[in-house]
């Protein structure tokens, strides 16, 4: 019998800096019982879905911006969810800002079973934007002053029949990310975004966001032969406009559902997990055909670097082999 899992995206439009967590969590609710009815088996909600995108303003010293934070998972106000979850019967994914006990922030996200509890949490690997007030920008992307790198990477869990991971927005730009799971197996990447329109270093790069979007996702997908579901908390959100597009792709790489709107907005897609077998064990038999030996830069901790400075005899050892072979 074929694995098959029914995925609902439950994208979110604008959350606005008064918006109560018990407010955001209202609509929450609303789109799980949505999903729910149309079948879904697992609800995934956008990177930091509980308060507006709080990086675009610098608040110094750190400790004044606590309050966007939760220091547990779940708390009064996200527990509705969980019961919800175990009410029904359905998981979700959820992104959330984490200060934990010992005053490490993490841009995190949580994968909820069907029993309401907490099967897996991740924490971004990759954060964006930069460190300190720029003044000269429009509006800020602070996720460097607000969050600490995970140290942890990728993992791959065993979720409702199927191999699930879990990333977080900037993340699914970078091949790595899709390849540390591909070669755990996984069969569905679960992510959540916030993608301001305006990039303030490079406005050419504007008017390409949402293809930049389709093509990291749709790439990732086929060549890990994986699902992908991503879903955006999108539109004006205190004056800065981000990106909607929520997609659910498939092992192939082709977009089988995506929003229509950048509002709050459910997008559902019935996921044949076995479908995933078709790429893995053919054009993409990692084992068969990857070949890891050549391509040990990736693994250099300074980023190739070294292989770089090292360019020209390396050069010159390539022309004296021609020159053998001649
Ligand atoms: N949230 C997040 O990671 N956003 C980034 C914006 C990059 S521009 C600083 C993204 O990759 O979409």
């Amino acid at each position: 019998m074929s694995r098959s899992l029914v995925v609902a995206s439950a994208q979110m439009g604008p959350v606005a800096t008064h918006e109560t967590r018990a407010a955001v969590v209202e609509r929450l609710l609303a789109m799980f019982a949505h999903a729910a009815d149309r079948g879904a088996d697992l609800v995934v909600f956008p990177e930091l879905a509980l308060t507006t995108f709080f990086p675009r303003w610098w608040q110094e010293p750190l400790a004044a911006a606590d309050h966007w934070y939760e220091t547990e998972m779940p708390g009064p106000d996200t527990k509705p969810l969980f019961d919800e979850a175990a009410r029904r019967r359905v998981g979700f994914y959820l992104g959330y800002a984490e200060l934990t006990p010992q005053g490490h922030r993490y841009n995190t996200s949580v994968l909820v079973d069907r029993q309401g509890l907490i099967a897996a949490k991740y924490r971004k690997v990759h954060i964006p934007g930069h460190e300190a007030n720029e003044p000269w920008r429009p509006f800020q992307h602070l996720e460097r002053y607000y969050f600490e790198a995970s140290p942890d990477g990728f993992a791959v869990h065993e979720y409702l029949d199927a191999r699930v991971g879990m990333m977080i927005c900037n993340d699914r730009r970078w091949p790595e990310t899709y390849r540390v799971m591909g070669l755990q197996g996984v069969e569905m990447i679960l992510c959540g975004y916030n993608t301001p329109i305006h990039y303030a270093p490079d406005p050419s790069q504007d008017v390409l966001a949402g293809f930049h979007n389709q093509l990291v996702l749709q790439a990732g997908a086929y060549q890990n032969g994986t699902w992908v579901v991503a879903t955006a908390k999108g539109g004006i959100e205190e004056g800065v406009d981000s990106l909607a597009q929520s997609s659910i792709i498939a092992p192939s790489g082709q977009v089988v559902a995506q929003a229509i709107t950048n509002a709050d907005e459910v997008i559902v897609a019935e996921c044949d997990i076995d479908w995933c077998a078709r790429y893995k064990q053919t054009l993409f038999d990692f084992d068969r055909y990857r070949r890891p030996e050549c391509y040990s830069i990736l693994t250099d901790a300074d980023n190739g670097k070294s292989s770089r400075a090292a360019g020209p005899a390396a050069t010159s050892e390539r022309h004296i082999e021609e020159g053998e072979r001649q």
